[in-house]
């Protein structure tokens, strides 16, 4: 999918939300455990009760990894299920020396058909390029992250003064283009991700940290929002854990549709 095909579909549905697939066998309600395949039977669920509202699935690959062999099968099976024009990304955070990383493009843009990859910049460009080689098929970069151990080594300054998320902003510039390249910037950053902007004006950033980690939609559109929105902001276990019982599909449709309709609400007010 490309960049225009993305923010079609964004105005299309009125919404930039990204349903993040992080299935685990300990929090899915009980009686799927009796299906065959119960991951599947989740995702499944969660997907055809959520697709009027999401631009976009994020399967976090740990979750099915964890699962050995089964778990493989059961990602192929739910990133074939995704709607066709909805944008999906394998959050696997990969990266490594030139012709390993161009085998993980290979394994999730070819044999899994994902639209996007989440990529670790910490090896730098020859780790990273091998993943924007392939025709529309984007890089999700890590940049500012969500999580406390961000400011271990993200925030801390270089001998320029800059802080090294704003480097490896700066440097990924010269190897992928807004058509290609995509960031992580953490919603529970909140006016850094005004920072992250202003270096990159152009491209979309994936927004992890709605919802069960507490950062704030409104802020992260005030702060990051484009003139192509430029925004996915996703949500995992806000969504699909919502309920843990039999009903869950048709409440994480609930909470999928309460963001959709902020999010609307948002695109009127800044785009
Ligand atoms: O900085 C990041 N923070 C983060 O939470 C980068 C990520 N890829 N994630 C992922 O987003 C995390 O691994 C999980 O799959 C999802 C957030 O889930 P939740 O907090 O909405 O449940």
């Amino acid at each position: 999918m490309n960049r225009a095909e993305l923010f079609a579909q964004i105005q299309q549905k009125s919404s930039f939300l990204c349903v993040g697939l992080d299935p685990d066998l300990e929090k899915i309600p009980a009686h799927l455990l009796s299906e065959p395949d119960p991951i599947f039977s989740f995702c499944k669920a969660i997907i055809e009760e959520t697709a009027d509202f999401a631009v976009a699935y994020k399967p976090n690959i740990a979750f099915f990894e964890a699962l050995g062999a089964k778990g493989w099968e059961t990602l192929a099976k739910v990133a074939e299920l995704i709607p066709k024009d909805i944008f999906t990304i394998a959050d696997a955070k990969r990266g490594d020396i030139g012709n390993t990383s161009k085998l993980y493009a290979k394994a999730f843009f070819e044999s899994m058909n994902f639209d996007s990859i989440t990529v670790a910049p910490y090896m730098g460009k020859d780790s990273v390029t091998p993943f924007l080689e392939f025709e529309n098929k984007w890089v999700i970069l890590l940049a500012l992250t969500s999580n406390v151990g961000s400011l271990d080594f993200q925030l801390i300054k270089g001998e320029d003064g800059k802080p090294l998320y704003q480097s490896v902003l700066e440097k990924s510039q010269e190897w992928g283009s807004p058509e290609n390249l995509m960031y992580v910037v953490g919603a529970t950053r909140g006016e850094l991700i005004g920072e992250v902007r202003k270096v990159v004006p152009e491209n979309f950033f994936l927004v992890p940290g709605v919802g069960a980690q507490g950062g704030s939609l409104a802020d992260v559109a005030k702060f990051g929002m484009n003139s192509t929105c430029g925004l996915l902001v996703n949500s995992s276990r806000g969504i699909i854990y919502a309920s843990g019982e039999r009903d869950f599909a048709k409440v994480a449709r609930k909470e999928a549709e309460k963001l959709q309709a902020e999010m609307k609400g948002l695109l009127e007010m800044y785009l």
